[in-house]
């Protein structure tokens, strides 16, 4: 239940983010629109501001590039203080690029699933028209098309990432061994400005941080050609939680096509074709666990991290593979239960991993929409009680906290960015 008290931070929190044209994650640290965040964050804002809902939905999909791709990162308002700027991309003159400033890929598309969630309430279902809906259904269509065909080098339907950002885990310890293999050469002259809002100990090493850059220059050298990009860049990886969210969110495009009366054949089709492929790619029957595919590379990644139990959100496990996914990791405190050095989960990589940073960023802190998706993906399973245990775990960390970027899995003191915007939106989500 959302508690009066719950309602009236989180609304001071988001009205405090609130640009006028969308929420930025948070005041200092984000000040554009970003992907991912600006959908969860209009599930928050169902609560108290409908309207406002739906126009964080718009706003997104205006960035949409002419080729179908919709950017991780919108500069609605111009440059500012953040890093990288609008005009560090070099996108402007590029026939497929859209008509708002922005970063030049992508990030995980959750919005036909945030789509169908905003249709399924009652605040914010009788806000919009057919004929709305329809254009955002054609935009969202266009978006999944070009990740499953324009992104993938290998016909199976999987897209691959081309830089780690596009992950939303940018310096996760899954991404370690292939950011090590590279060496950043002709860097184009920048200034780092994360570190000046965060604790240099809880954001991205320099070392990454330098390759981060590298691989912007290396795409803007091959001018964000997508056959390019998947043929010369370094980093070309399946990542299970992107995977499992596209595929639930073709799942909900579905739904939505059908309630308009549109041929979903070609969702369809994609959802068959990842469900006949994942095992294959990512499944590990012997330690009962889903593993990252480096697709340059050609091999798994091995890095036991909280992606695996993001693939309940899309339904691709069987119940067998469930029930090792909980029993075996969720629930192991080696890995990522509380019990033996974790006082909070679910940790971001598993705490027995020699890359386990409790406090750094992707690498073990806890993280409000991870435990979202994966308490929705319990429910999914029937894990209905740990899916509750978890919600109140994590309710009581933002109680205790505030809603923070992350928080330290051994203690669940607070990192990372203060009045983080989807820490506020989620937490309603939890306690409904
Ligand atoms: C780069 C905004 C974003 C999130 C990402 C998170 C972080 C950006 C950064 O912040 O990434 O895109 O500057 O570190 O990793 O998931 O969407 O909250």
């Amino acid at each position: 239940m959302i508690s009066e008290s719950l309602l009236a931070r989180v609304r001071t929190t988001l009205k405090g983010n609130d640009t006028g044209t969308f929420i930025k994650p948070s005041p200092g640290q984000y000040p554009h629109q970003w992907n991912w965040d600006s959908a969860v964050i209009a599930l928050g804002l169902s609560y108290f501001d409908p309207a406002r809902a739906w126009a964080e939905v718009e706003s997104l999909l205006a960035s949409q590039w002419r080729d179908g791709m919709v950017p991780h990162i919108i500069y609605h308002h111009g440059p500012s203080d953040y890093f990288p700027p609008p005009d560090f991309w070099q996108t402007a003159g590029l026939a497929r690029a859209g008509d708002i400033p922005s970063s030049a890929f992508t990030q995980p598309p959750i919005l036909a699933t945030v789509v169908r969630m905003l249709l399924e309430r009652p605040s914010t279902a009788g806000l919009i028209d057919d004929a709305t809906l329809r254009r955002h259904y054609d935009r969202m269509l266009a978006w999944h098309r070009w990740l499953h065909v324009t992104r993938c080098p290998d016909g199976s339907g999987l897209p691959c990432l081309i830089h780690p950002w596009e992950s939303g885990a940018d310096n996760s310890p899954r991404w370690a061994a292939i950011l090590d293999g590279i060496t950043p050469a002709d860097l184009p002259p920048y200034k780092r400005r994360d570190t000046v809002h965060v604790k240099v100990d809880e954001r991205p090493r320099p070392e990454d941080y330098t390759r981060f850059v590298h691989m912007i220059n290396l795409g803007r050298q091959l001018r964000w050609e997508p056959k390019a990009l998947l043929d010369q860049m370094p980093f070309l990886v399946q990542d299970i939680m992107y995977i499992a969210i596209l595929h639930r969110a073709d799942e909900d495009l579905a739904w939505l096509g059908a309630r308009l009366g549109a041929d979903t054949g070609e969702i369809d089709a994609w959802r068959a074709g990842t469900t006949a492929i994942f095992d294959q790619r990512f499944w590990d029957e012997k330690r009962g666990f889903y593993y990252d595919y480096d697709a340059r590379a050609g091999r798994r990644i091995d890095m036991a991290s909280y992606a695996p139990f993001t693939t309940l959100f899309a339904g691709l496990p069987s119940a067998a593979q469930a029930e090792r996914l909980v029993r075996e990791h969720l629930l192991n405190p080696a890995e990522f239960a509380p019990g033996g050095a974790l006082k909070v989960g679910v940790p971001t990589i598993a705490a027995n991993e020699p890359l386990f940073g409790p406090r750094r960023y992707w690498c073990g802190p806890v993280w409000v929409i991870i435990n979202w998706i994966i308490g929705i993906g319990l429910r999914r399973y029937g894990y209905d009680a740990l899916a509750d245990k978890l919600a109140a775990d994590t309710l009581a960390l933002v109680d205790d906290q505030g809603f923070h970027e992350y928080y330290d899995p051994r203690d669940g003191s607070a990192c990372g960015a203060a009045d983080f915007s989807w820490s506020a939106a989620l937490a309603l989500e939890l306690a409904a």
